[in-house]
């Protein structure tokens, strides 16, 4: 039997052994394969909710982590992945030749996660009834397909259902290639009771909480959160949409329910937002959990690896970040271009840095601590624009972060994306890599990439990353 906590928003471990009678899901993170890939607090979270909903739903749910890090093999055969206090840090890394789509590039690209033995091994000693894949970006795809092909060598008569952001982004391709036995594009319901009923298999209301299965395998010396579902902007450069039409505020208790009973069952810490949209509604929803956590005892950190709106940044929510251990921010500024916004974003204008870094500083946050997001490598934009914004932004003596622009199928910009890059966009997902620079264009190269990421390092501070 499926047991609750006081708070009802929690699956204990305990019941989640296998028993008699009720059917193993078994939930799979693939490894990576990439240019470059830093654990800035990467973990299956999608997988974590639909275990929670398995787990209520009647599964015995087991969890095989290909990103694990601690993976005993693993290190004896590549050594131990350096790591951060915070929970942050490397994973394991073996170099492989690039794929042909993408193979313009003097870089190394590399499979991460533990090795090929480990996830088979640990694959094999499962028993189960149905397996459920995830998939991240777009261009992460070969790590699914690998997952895939082992699952189906070892298990052939098994149902094997893939969901995630590449599937939803790319559904023909994933249909097409992955060899998953049902594929699932955008919100897993109510497709995913149809999956199961199909196979005899236990079905149950779709969840409406952010309800997280604390399975251990997870890694929990981070945790992640999510408060709020989607976003109500609409960027031209962004995906979001698709992925979750709607905007739905959360609810800060569970959130609270969910930082405690991660503290107390896994001593973590560190926390780190998945939101699109966290300041927006704040006063119900981010503000009263900001208020809970400041009133409790915990000692944690926490984290924004996804920006936060400048336009919803005013004082009162800086001085409640700070009184709630936030022990970083990073806002998303994109360009200090006027027509940047007013043609791709409408979320800002250039003044809303001075006023949001304003808030912050008076509420006790060190420069160093502020991170400002600027947008490289979109369709058309000249490398001049973005080093203005560079300049702007580190003028305030922050840091600077160029976030490399990756082609999203679903975005507003998506077609002129695919009319302008050089590479083949909508067939291979591959090319939506940001490291290969998708929309290079003679005001826009890779020395320019190079030269403005060097630039934001100089002038906004070295980041984490
Ligand atoms: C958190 C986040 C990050 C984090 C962590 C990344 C990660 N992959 O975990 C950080 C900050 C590190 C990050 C970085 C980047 N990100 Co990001 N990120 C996100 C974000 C906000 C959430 C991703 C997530 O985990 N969602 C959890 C979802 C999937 O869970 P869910 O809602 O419960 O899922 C439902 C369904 O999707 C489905 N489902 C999901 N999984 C499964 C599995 C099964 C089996 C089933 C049945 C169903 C199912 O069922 C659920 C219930 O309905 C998304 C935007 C978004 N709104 O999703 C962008 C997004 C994934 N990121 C994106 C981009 C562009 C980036 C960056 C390239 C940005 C940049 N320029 O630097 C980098 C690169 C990352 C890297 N190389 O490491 C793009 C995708 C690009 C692509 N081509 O795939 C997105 C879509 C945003 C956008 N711009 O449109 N990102
Ligand atoms: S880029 Fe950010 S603000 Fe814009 S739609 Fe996406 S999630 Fe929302």
């Amino acid at each position: 039997m499926v047991k609750l906590t006081k708070s009802g928003s929690f699956v204990q471990p305990g019941s989640n052994r296998p028993t008699l009678g009720r059917p193993t899901a078994l939930l799979l993170y693939p490894p990576i394969y990439d240019f470059a890939l830093y654990d800035l607090f990467l973990k299956p979270y999608a997988l974590l909710r639909l275990a929670a909903w398995l787990s209520r739903s009647g599964y015995c749910v087991r969890l095989v982590n290909g990103m694990d890090f601690t993976d005993p093999h693993s290190i004896a055969v590549l050594g131990r992945p350096r790591r951060e206090a915070r929970g942050t840090g490397k994973f394991f890394r073996q170099i492989v030749p690039a794929p042909p789509p993408v193979a313009v590039l003097q870089r190394s690209y590399a499979r991460y996660g533990i090795v090929a033995e480990s996830l088979e091994r640990r694959i094999a000693a499962e028993r189960p009834d149905i397996v459920f894949v995830s998939a991240g970006m777009t261009y992460w795809y070969p790590g699914v397909m690998e997952a895939i092909r082992m699952v189906r060598k070892i298990f052939p008569k098994v149902p094997v259902v893939l969901g995630g952001i590449y599937p939803t982004l790319c559904p023909g391709h994933a249909t097409a290639h992955s060899e998953a036995d049902a594929v699932i594009a955008g919100p897993a319901f109510p497709r995913l009771n149809d999956i199961l009923r199909q196979r005899s298999l236990p079905t149950g209301e779709p969840p409406v909480d952010e309800e997280l299965l604390l399975l251990p395998e997870a890694n929990w010396q981070a945790g992640v959160l999510r408060l709020n579902r989607g976003c109500p902007l609409d960027c031209a450069y962004c995906s979001s949409k698709v992925v979750e039409p709607r905007f739905l505020p959360g609810k800060p208790d569970l959130l609270f329910e969910t930082v405690r009973e991660m503290h107390r069952r896994f001593a973590t810490r560190s926390f780190a937002f998945y939101d699109d949209a966290l300041l927006v509604n704040k006063e119900r929803a981010f503000l009263p959990f900001l208020e809970r956590i400041s009133r409790s005892n915990l000692s944690v950190a926490f984290y924004l690896p996804n920006a936060v709106h400048l336009r919803y940044l005013d004082r009162a929510c800086a001085l409640s970040m700070k009184r709630a251990r936030f022990a970083e921010v990073r806002v998303g500024f994109e360009s200090a271009g006027l027509e940047f916004h007013t043609t791709l974003d409408n979320k800002l204008v250039t003044a809303m840095l001075a006023d949001g870094l304003e808030h912050l500083l008076q509420a006790g946050f060190a420069p160093q601590s502020i991170t400002a997001y600027v947008l490289a490598g979109m369709p058309g934009q000249d490398a001049g624009e973005v080093e203005l914004s560079i300049r702007h932004a580190a003028s305030y003596g922050i840091r600077v972060q160029l976030a490399e622009y990756a082609p999203t199928p679903g975005s507003a910009l998506w077609s002129q994306a695919v009319r302008d890059s050089p590479f083949a966009l909508e067939e291979e997902p591959l090319t939506h890599n940001n490291s290969i620079l998708p929309m290079r264009w003679r005001g826009f190269s890779l020395e320019d990439l190079d030269r403005l990421k060097a630039l934001s390092r100089t002038l906004g501070g070295r980041t984490a990353v």
